[in-house]
C-alpha cells in the first residue's frame, strides 16, 4: 500500500522543458488544472501529498518521478541523464533526507532517470535508455540486490517511441504487466502475465497502479475496457499538457 506521494506543480516556464514530441506547446493554465486533478486522484486513492513549490530553475521539475527511487526498504537519489535536469534532485534530497537517514545516491559516471525503473512485486525492471546508462543501471541493481529485490535490465535504446522504459510498461499488480508491442515477448517479462496495449493507445501504457485503483490517461477506451474486464478500477485523467512535454502519469509523482 502507498500512503504518501511527492508532487510538484509545473512552473511558469514549464513550456521551456525538454521534449521530443511535436504536438504543440503546453498551455500552463490547463496543465495546472490537470495537475490539480491528478493530485485529487492520488488523494482519492488514499495518499497524503507532499506538495513542493514549482522550481523556476528547472522547467521539467514537475516530473518528480525521475529524481528518486523509493522502495519499502529505502530511498535512492537518481542522477538524471539530461544535464539540464541534474539540479532537480536537490529539493527532493531535502524532502527525503529526514525520512530516510541512509539515503543512497547514484554516482557519476552513472546516470539514471526514475522513469526507467519499474518495480514489480520484489522484482524490478531497469531500462537502459538515452537517459539511464550502464553504470547507473549497475549501481541501482546492486542497491536493489542489497534489499533482496532482483532485477532485469531491459534495453529500450532502439525503441524510438518511448523516452523511458516506463513509457512502455506498467506494473498492474496481481502478477500482470501492461506492455507496448515492442516489449511484448521480451524474455524479461516471462515471469508475469502480459496485458498487451493496443498500438493506437500506446501512450496509455504509462498507467499507474495506486492501491485499489489504476490511473490511466483519458481517451483510451480499449485499455479502460481491458482493465475493467480484468477486475481493475481504472481512474482516467486528462494528460494532454504533459504528453506535449513527453511525460505521463507516473512521472508526476513519487509514491511511497
Ligand atoms: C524530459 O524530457 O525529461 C521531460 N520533459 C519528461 C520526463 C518524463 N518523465 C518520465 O517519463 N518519467
Amino acid at each position: 500500500m502507498f500512503t504518501r506521494a511527492i508532487v510538484r506543480r509545473p512552473g511558469a516556464n514549464y513550456a521551456a522543458g525538454l521534449t521530443r514530441v511535436d504536438i504543440g506547446a503546453p498551455d500552463l493554465d490547463v496543465a495546472l488544472r490537470q495537475h490539480a486533478a491528478y493530485c485529487d486522484a492520488l488523494r482519492a486513492c488514499g495518499l497524503q501529498l507532499i506538495e513542493l513549490d514549482a522550481d523556476p530553475a528547472h522547467p521539467d521539475g514537475t516530473f518528480v518521478e525521475d529524481t528518486a527511487i523509493l522502495t519499502a526498504h529505502g530511498a535512492l537519489i537518481a542522477r538524471p541523464g539530461a544535464p539540464e535536469r541534474l539540479g532537480e534532485v536537490d529539493a527532493i534530497r531535502r524532502v527525503l533526507q529526514s525520512r530516510y537517514p541512509a539515503l543512497a545516491e547514484i554516482e557519476a559516471p552513472g546516470t539514471l532517470d526514475g522513469g526507467d525503473i519499474c518495480e514489480a512485486d520484489g522484482h524490478a525492471y531497469i531500462g537502459l535508455s538515452h537517459r539511464t546508462n550502464e553504470a547507473g543501471a549497475a549501481q541501482l541493481a546492486a542497491w536493489f540486490a542489497a534489499q533482496g529485490i532482483t532485477s532485469d535490465v531491459v534495453d529500450v535504446r532502439t525503441i524510438d517511441s518511448i523516452l523511458h522504459l516506463k513509457s512502455g510498461i506498467a506494473w498492474l499488480g496481481d502478477g500482470r504487466v501492461l506492455l507496448i508491442d515492442a516489449l511484448v515477448g521480451h524474455p524479461a517479462f516471462d515471469r508475469y502475465e502480459t496485458v498487451r496495449i493496443d498500438p493506437d493507445e500506446a501512450y496509455a501504457a504509462n498507467a499507474v497502479r495506486v492501491n485499489d485503483r489504476v490511473l490511466i490517461a483519458s481517451g483510451h477506451p480499449k485499455l479502460d475496457a481491458t482493465l475493467r474486464a480484468l477486475g481493475y478500477a481504472p481512474l482516467a485523467l486528462d494528460m494532454s499538457e504533459y504528453a506535449k512535454m513527453d511525460g505521463g502519469l507516473s512521472c508526476l509523482s513519487l509514491r511511497f
